[in-house]
């Protein structure tokens, strides 16, 4: 199971050139995508440096990266609750995502109008945002609606749960209306649960990507930085990416994408940029296995419990849990082999509810 990121956008602003960068495809860009066209969907790998030092270490005949899967979902965000479009198709599609990008379009290029026919960075984030509270506004009401009629035959302690519901569902619809998106309030425990299962598009941590032309790439830090100020917000990060450099960088090899780089004095991959902060947006953290002569990186929640990191592996894993056999990273690199590390006791036997560290080495022992 790997993370899923959706990208939404207005329509030509990069969101398939951006979906390219990231997961290395060759889908055509500029084409108008309609509604209820199939999205693109492709997978990039998680930069972990640790991953490289691990191998050159343990020699494992694979070395398997964590992958994140981007979903294209092509049909424009815009409008969703208007044409009720959303409600079908495209809903379904970003309300299993762990994450939203969107894309907001930068570059000017006359041969391709705005959709809104002027460039507005701000504008657009703006607008974004409230599509995505008018979404969440949508099926709140429709689920208030319901409770309202199953309230009607209702018996206690049906009664009781239900009126809970609709208490919290009134308090954040409040806030909805005030333009506040899920992540930014402060969720009880109790709270956070009655919601998850609706997957709301605002509770979702957003990246906002803005799209910038190659001309734009000597202001790219600093409007970056500006944008980042003004726009700050919780579980919200922005970034600035050339979308179509970086579709052309992802198709070159890395010797040849690192020479263009170069020409264009830009210092890190703006890809590996993007992925790495969904990630931290998410709250992941790394741990690695080294078992069949692979070398493997996971992405995990931090806070997991050992047990459920190995049932991110196979579910067998985690019901024949017995123990896990843990290093830290820096243990490891600093002993230069496991059995060094054995042999200075380093590596540790923990049990299921031990909380998984970044960077943690682990062999599970389970029996099925
Ligand atoms: N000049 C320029 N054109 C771009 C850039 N990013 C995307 N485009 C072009 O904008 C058009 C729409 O891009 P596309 O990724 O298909 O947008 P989508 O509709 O959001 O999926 C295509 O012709 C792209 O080549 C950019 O950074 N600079
Ligand atoms: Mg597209």
């Amino acid at each position: 199971m790997s993370i899923d990121i959706g990208i939404i956008g207005l329509a030509k602003s990069g969101r398939t050139t951006t979906f390219n960068a990231l997961t290395r495809s060759e889908v055509d860009t500029g084409r108008y995508t309609q509604e209820g066209l199939a999205p693109h969907i492709g997978t990039a790998n998680v930069p972990e440096p640790r991953l490289k030092v691990l191998a050159d270490m343990l020699h494992p005949k694979r070395v398997v990266p964590a992958v994140a899967t981007y979903i294209d979902v092509g049909a424009s965000v815009k409008g969703l609750v208007k044409d009720k479009g959303i409600g079908g198709q495209l809903l379904a599609q970003l309300s299993n995502v762990d994450a939203l990008i969107n894309v907001v379009r930068a570059f000017s290029d006359e041969s391709i109008p705005h959709v809104d026919g002027s460039l507005d960075i701000e504008r657009d984030i703006a607008n974004m945002d409230l599509e995505l509270v008018f979404s969440d506004l949508a099926l709140l009401e429709r689920r208030l609606e319901r409770i309202e009629v199953s309230l009607k035959g209702a018996k206690q302690p049906e009664r009781q749960g239900l009126l809970r519901e609709q208490e919290i569902l009134m308090k954040i619809k409040s806030e909805l209306e005030k333009e506040v998106p899920i992540r930014g309030l402060m969720l009880t425990a109790e709270e956070a649960r009655t919601i998850a299962n609706y997957q709301f598009l605002t509770a979702k941590p957003l990246l906002v990507v803005v799209n910038i032309g190659e001309d734009q790439l000597p202001q790219a830090e600093s409007l970056e930085a500006e944008l980042d100020s003004r726009y700050s917000r919780p579980k919200c990060r922005l970034i600035t990416l050339c979308g179509k450099l970086e579709m052309e960088l992802a198709q070159l090899d890395d010797s040849a994408a690192e020479a263009l780089r170069a020409e264009y004095g830009i210092k890190e991959s703006g890809v590996e940029r993007v992925i790495k902060l969904s990630y931290e947006l998410l709250g992941l953290i790394s741990f690695f296995t080294t078992a069949s002569a692979e070398v493997k990186a996971w992405s995990i929640p931090s806070d997991t419990e050992a047990v459920k990191a190995a049932g991110k592996i196979h579910s067998d894993m985690e019901r024949g849990f017995i123990r896990a056999e843990v290093i830290s990273y820096d243990d490891l690199v600093k002993c230069d082999s496991l059995s060094e590390a054995r042999k200075k006791g380093l590596l540790r036997l923990e049990g299921k509810n031990y909380r998984v560290q970044d960077g943690d080495i682990i062999t599970f022992l389970f029996n099925v």
